[in-house]
C-alpha cells in the first residue's frame, strides 16, 4: 500500500506512537513535510461523519487529533527546525539576526477547531516568522488588541464552523478603525474556503497551510 496512506490510516485509528514512527521513517526516506502534513490531515478529516450535530463520536475523533498533533510536534517541527538551521548556516547568519515579521494567529470566536491553525503556526515559526498564537475561540477584539500590542504584520484567522464566518468579516474594518489597516489579514480552514476573500474582507484566503505560507513569505 502507499506509505502515505498507511500514515493516514494510523492517524485515523488514533495509533499515535505508530503514526509518529511511520512519519519519522517517511521523512528520513525523503518524503516532504508537505506530504506528511497532507497525509495526517486526511487521516483526521475522514472522520467528518463522526463529528456532526447528530452523531458525535468524540473519543474516536480526539484520538485521531492526538495522533496528528504528535506527528506535527515530534516529526514535522523537528524536520523544519533542521531545515531552518541549515539555511541559517549556509547564509552565514544566525537565525536571530534575520529580520522577522510577526503574525498574530487564532481560531475565531465560537470555534474550537485548532489543528489546522497549529500546523500553520508551526510552519510560520520555522519559516522565520514571529508567531503570537492566541489559541481558539478568540473574539474579534482579541485579534485587534494583540495585533496592535505586538506590532503585527499579519493576522491569521482560522474557521471550520460556517456559523462563525460573520465574525471574520469584522476583523479588517476593526483593524482599520484602530489605525491598523496596513495589517494583512489571511484566513483559512474548511468553512473559510467555502466563502471568498472579498466576502470575508480578507487580504488572502488560503487553500491550505502551505498556500498560506507561500503568501506570507512572498510579502515578507
Ligand atoms: C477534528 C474535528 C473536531 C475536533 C477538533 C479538535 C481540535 N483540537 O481541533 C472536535 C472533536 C473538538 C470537534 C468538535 C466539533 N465539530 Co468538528 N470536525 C473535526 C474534523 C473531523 C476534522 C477537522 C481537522 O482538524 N482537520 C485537519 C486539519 C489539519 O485541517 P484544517 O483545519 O482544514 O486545516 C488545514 C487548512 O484548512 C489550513 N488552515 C486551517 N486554518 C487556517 C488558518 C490560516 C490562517 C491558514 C493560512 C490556513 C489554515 O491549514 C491546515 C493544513 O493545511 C472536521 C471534518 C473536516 N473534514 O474538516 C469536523 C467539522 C469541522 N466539525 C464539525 C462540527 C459540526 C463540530 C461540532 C459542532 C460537533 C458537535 N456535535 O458538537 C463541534 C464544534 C464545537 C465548536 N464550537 O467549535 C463540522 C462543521 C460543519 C460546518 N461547516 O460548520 C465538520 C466540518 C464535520 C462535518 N460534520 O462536516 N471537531
Amino acid at each position: 500500500m502507499d506509505p502515505l496512506m498507511d500514515l493516514a490510516l494510523l492517524v485515523q485509528h488514533g495509533e499515535n506512537r505508530e503514526a509518529v514512527l511511520c512519519a519519522e521513517k517517511l521523512l528520513a526516506e525523503s518524503y516532504t513535510v508537505e506530504q506528511i502534513v497532507d497525509a495526517v490531515a486526511k487521516g483526521v478529516a475522514i472522520l467528518r461523519n463522526k463529528c456532526t450535530i447528530e452523531n458525535f463520536q468524540l473519543l474516536d475523533v480526539l484520538l485521531a487529533c492526538r495522533a496528528m498533533t504528535e506527528v506535527v510536534d515530534e516529526c514535522v517541527a523537528i524536520k523544519l527546525k533542521q531545515q531552518l538551521d541549515s539555511v541559517a548556516e549556509n547564509h552565514e547568519r544566525a537565525a536571530g539576526t534575520l529580520q522577522r515579521k510577526t503574525i498574530v494567529i487564532g481560531t475565531i470566536q465560537g470555534d474550537v477547531h485548532d489543528l489546522g491553525k497549529h500546523v500553520v503556526a508551526t510552519l510560520c515559526r520555522f519559516n522565520n516568522l514571529r508567531v503570537i498564537n492566541l489559541g481558539k475561540d478568540v473574539p474579534v477584539e482579541g485579534f485587534i488588541t494583540a495585533a496592535g500590542k505586538e506590532r503585527a504584520d499579519f493576522v491569521g484567522v482560522s474557521s471550520l464552523m460556517s456559523v462563525c464566518l460573520p465574525k471574520i468579516k469584522m476583523i479588517k474594518p476593526a483593524l482599520a478603525a484602530q489605525g491598523l489597516g496596513h495589517i494583512k489579514v489571511i484566513g483559512g480552514g474548511s468553512a473559510v474556503q467555502q466563502s471568498t476573500a472579498e466576502t470575508l474582507r480578507l487580504d488572502y484566503l488560503a487553500y491550505d497551510a502551505f498556500d498560506g505560507l507561500d503568501y506570507l513569505c512572498k510579502i515578507t
